[in-house]
């Protein structure tokens, strides 16, 4: 374990290497105990560089057993062995020359999961960010492109398949029970996309035709005999590829595309070059065993892997604080593609409601950083919802501000400029600049400045003048090492509506900032006068959700509810929603006896009752806040025990109050028939399950739950069935049968049995820390796997609040020291799962204190990765 401090990397210190590595060429002697690694490495100086300039390449946990340079080995002085890297001297001055470098590395001892490891007997890598340095010395950084050719040789029996990136070239029998494959990837690339995998596996092929006519072999590799349950992957796969050639014009570039899935990966996937490695949650999939959620989730990640072909790929980033060129271009186009099969609106309330509850909290807090940050001291910690979603954002105003055209043609002049080059976000930028004629200098600050922007919205109606006047002011406040901030150029789409709804025409005068219906906010304070109206309109503003901002607003429940009723932009509705039911649980969480708002009841129910709005509407519409959405919005000294009383409360009152239509929606919106994935039936099962859940909260009696459970047909509702069993009455003795079921039935299938865990682990109150400590012991959990880690602890630390934060702090304790032992093997879960606790400055003090005094345990006790003590240590300090 590496327990030195990490060194601090900053944007500014850029520059390229000494070197221009030409050419790689790996061979690999598999063994699980000592591979073999020979890399020979073509390297010529660049120009302008020193003649004695010595070599440097980045190393961790490595053996080498021999070093040569054009065949000669290197003396011992020529080199120095560090514990992260080699440097050689005496290199030729001029010209092109070769490393051979061998390394002995175990990947059966390596849990880190970086690197080359063994998970279910297979060989497998992952290697961004930098896990490519502890498979051999190498310039491990992404603006070192080169052409890759691999010879993988492993026992035969063990391991009939050798894969790696690119086209195969051919292969053989070595005699001795081993044998060996070539393969070559034309295309140059950074070492973070190298990837090898070696095992036995079974497969499912299909072909794919290009549009310009080129064959490409698909294939997915799965665990023997779970083939079936990967059919839906490849269906995602093959809608995908044809998408980004119909949306984005890119076509894939190989004549093969190959997805393996793995048991134990510290992420969702990885998109190497021709071979994407899968964490098999988003891979397998049947209706017995998925929901509708894991569904949409291989169908987002089968996308967002095989988009980065051209967006991460083809063009890659220069240096890390890039990542969100790749990382933020990739999920906006996989948010695109989800839109496009499913329903548009929905995905976006969902990507909204995802933004707030991950995102929001990380910019308001210790860990909140630019979309393209400074520096890092650990860059595995920068993958983060900033990065991925806020990045995204920032892609979707750049479309919002140029418009439609303009964002294509820059896209085009990005791939068409940038193919083969590792670049920067300026560069992306400034396709933008060119094809739409605007200056992005102000819009930029959305990746250099951290935290959410804050709007405040006064209005004014002059009945005499018949002007409408909209005040707007905007702020962001101090984020860590980002005291000051600048006014951002922030895209607000608009509506004024009548009273009955209608969009009213938006008649501004001729130097406005507004192009459409998009108003340019670039002042700290900017005011727009909207004539020509015969009554007070209400103000619909950000539709869309057009910006990633928090706005100050005080709307009337009468003008939330019409908004709410009647907005033609469904994630205006959902939001207005959201704005009617917040001060009610606000209060009533603080202590005020807030029975609900009529009109919130009322206008719940009109959605409820309303049969011409799409049924996944309609299931977002009717779920109030989070306890989660709560506690943020009240922001300061929240007490998740109140909060959740509040929110039961509401919950059964309009429980009470629409029960009849509630049972009625039950009835209606059952799914007949065999289970199909698609987004209406899922749609239809996510409205169900609201609907059991009110008639559950009106009756008091987990009947109805223990009967859905009985009843469901497929996963979906199962699972839905058993949670709502186990969170509401968590004693009883349907909910303690219903966990015997499940576990019975599903306890072969680990993925079904996170479920199990995840279930258990978001049980509220402070007893479940018990629980949580007991399923530890469980013969079902296994605390190698980072799924089990966390289907169990990393629920519990992010979806429980009232678990978490048990008033003695015990859950603290708990949580630290797991984290210790995580550690120990595998940092990276381990410094993930710590972020939960990142918003603490917002306890009430007593909480407050206790996780402080954890925290700080945390950060005193070594040893310590880099990972996790860059986190606890921003954590504390921020
Ligand atoms: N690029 C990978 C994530 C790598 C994470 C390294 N710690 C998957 C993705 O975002 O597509
Ligand atoms: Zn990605």
């Amino acid at each position: 374990m590496r327990t030195d401090t990490g060194q601090t990397v900053s944007l500014a210190d850029y520059r390229p290497t000494d070197f221009v590595l030409e050419r790689v060429d790996l061979t690999f002697e598999l063994d699980p105990a000592a591979t073999k690694v020979e890399s020979r490495l073509i390297f010529h100086r660049r120009d302008g560089v020193s003649p004695d300039a010595p070599l440097w390449l980045d190393g961790d946990e490595l053996s080498l057993t021999a070093l040569a340079v054009d065949q000669t080995p290197v003396p011992e002085h020529a080199y120095t062995v560090q514990s992260n890297g080699l440097t050689i001297t005496g290199l030729p001055g001029s010209g092109a020359f070769e490393v051979m470098i061998t390394t002995i590395i175990a990947p059966q001892a390596n849990t880190k999961l970086m690197g080359l490891y063994r998970t279910s007997g297979v060989y497998c890598t992952q290697c961004e960010a930098d896990g490519f340095r502890r498979i051999t010395y190498f310039p491990d950084r992404p603006d070192v492109l080169a052409v890759y050719t691999v010879t993988i040789m492993a026992d035969k029996a063990t391991a009939p398949l050798l894969l790696s990136n690119g086209n195969r070239l051919g292969g053989g029998d070595l005699g001795d029970g081993r044998h060996f494959a070539t393969w070559f990837d034309p295309h140059p690339k950074p070492c973070y996309l190298f990837a090898l995998v070696a095992g036995d596996l079974g497969v499912i092929e299909e072909p794919f035709v290009t549009r310009s006519g080129r064959n490409v072999a698909l294939k997915i590799y799965v665990e023997h005999g779970k083939e079936p349950r990967a059919a839906y992957a490849m269906d995602a796969l093959k809608r995908s590829m044809r998408w980004d050639e119909d949306v984005f014009g890119c076509e894939y570039d190989l004549d093969i595309f190959m997805i393996v899935a793995v048991s134990d990966f510290n992420m969702g996937a990885m998109e190497n070059k021709g071979l994407n490695i899968f964490n098999d949650k988003y891979v397998l999939a049947d209706p017995e065993t998925a929901t509708d959620t894991d569904y949409a989730l291989i169908e987002a990640i089968i996308a967002h892997e095989y988009f980065h072909n051209w967006t991460g790929n083809r063009i890659t980033c220069r240096d890390w604080f890039q990542l969100c060129l790749k990382e933020g271009l990739t999920v906006y186009r996989d948010h695109e593609f989800s839109a496009d099969q499913r329903s548009r609106a929905v995905k976006r309330i969902a990507e909204v409601r995802h933004l707030k509850a991950e995102q929001f909290p990380e910019d308001a807090g210790p860990l909140a950083h630019p979309v393209r940050p400074q520096q890092y001291r650990e860059i595995n910690n920068f993958y983060t919802t900033t990065v991925y979603e806020k990045g995204s954002e920032v892609t979707r105003m750049i479309a919002t501000l140029v418009g439609p055209e303009a964002f294509k043609a820059g896209m085009d002049l990005y791939f068409a400029r940038h193919d083969g080059q590792a670049a920067t976000v300026e560069d992306f930028v400034a396709c933008f600049e060119e094809t739409s004629g605007r200056d992005l200098t102000q819009f930029s600050l959305w990746y250099s400045q951290a935290g959410t922007p804050h709007i405040t919205v006064e209005t004014n109606f002059d009945a005499d003048a018949r002007t409408f006047t909209l005040s707007l002011a905007q702020a962001v406040k101090p984020t860590p090492g980002q005291s000051e901030k600048a006014a951002m150029h922030i895209p607000l789409r608009l509506a004024l509506l009548n009273a009955h709804g209608e969009s009213l025409p938006l008649k501004v005068a001729a130097d406005a900032d507004i192009t459409g219906d998009v108003l340019h906010l670039t002042e700290t304070k900017q005011r727009i006068v909207f004539e020509n109206l015969s009554g007070s309109p209400i103000l619909s503003i950000n539709r869309g959700f057009s910006a990633p901002v928090t706005l100050i607003q005080s709307q009337s429940p009468a003008e939330l509810a019409l908004i709410a009723g009647h907005e033609t932009d469904l994630y205006a509705r959902w939001q207005a929603l959201t704005d009617l039911a917040m001060p009610t649980l606000m209060a009533a969480s603080t202590g005020d006896t807030a029975s609900p708002d009529p009109l919130l009841i009322e206008t719940l129910l009109a959605i409820a009752a309303d049969d011409a709005l799409e049924s996944a509407f309609s299931a977002l519409a009717l779920t109030l806040p989070s306890e989660a959405d709560i506690a943020r919005a009240i922001g300061a000294n929240t007490d998740p025990d109140a909060i959740r009383t509040a929110r039961q409360a509401t919950l059964k009152a309009v429980a009470n109050a629409g029960a009849s239509l509630f049972d009625d929606l039950f009835t209606t919106m059952a799914t007949p028939g065999p289970f199909t994935p698609d987004a209406q039936s899922a749609g239809k099962r996510a409205l169900r399950a609201v609907a059991l859940t009110y008639l559950t909260a009106a009756d008091g009696t987990p009947d109805r739950a223990a009967q859905a459970f009985a009843d469901a047909n497929n996963m979906t509702d199962l699972s839905q069935a058993l949670n709502l069993l186990v969170h509401t009455f968590p004693n009883s003795s349907e909910a303690k049968s219903a966990l015997d079921t499940f576990a019975t039935r599903f306890g072969d299938n680990p993925l079904v049995i996170d479920k199990w865990f995840v279930a258990q682990a978001t049980i509220p109150g402070p007893d479940t820390l018990a629980r949580v400590q007991a399923l530890l012991n469980h013969p079902l959990f296994n605390r190698n796997n980072p799924n089990r880690l966390r289907s169990l602890i990393g629920t519990f630390a992010f979806s429980n609040p009232t678990g978490l934060h048990r008033a003695d702090g015990k859950a603290y304790d708990f949580l630290v020291d797991q984290i210790l032992e995580i550690d120990r093997r595998n940092p990276q879960v381990a410094a993930r799962i710590l972020t939960s606790l990142r918003s603490w400055r917002q306890l009430e003090p007593v909480r407050g204190q206790k996780a402080q005094a954890a925290l700080a345990r945390l950060a005193s006790a070594r040893p310590l990765s880099n990972d996790v003590s860059d986190i606890v240590e921003r954590i504390l300090e921020g």
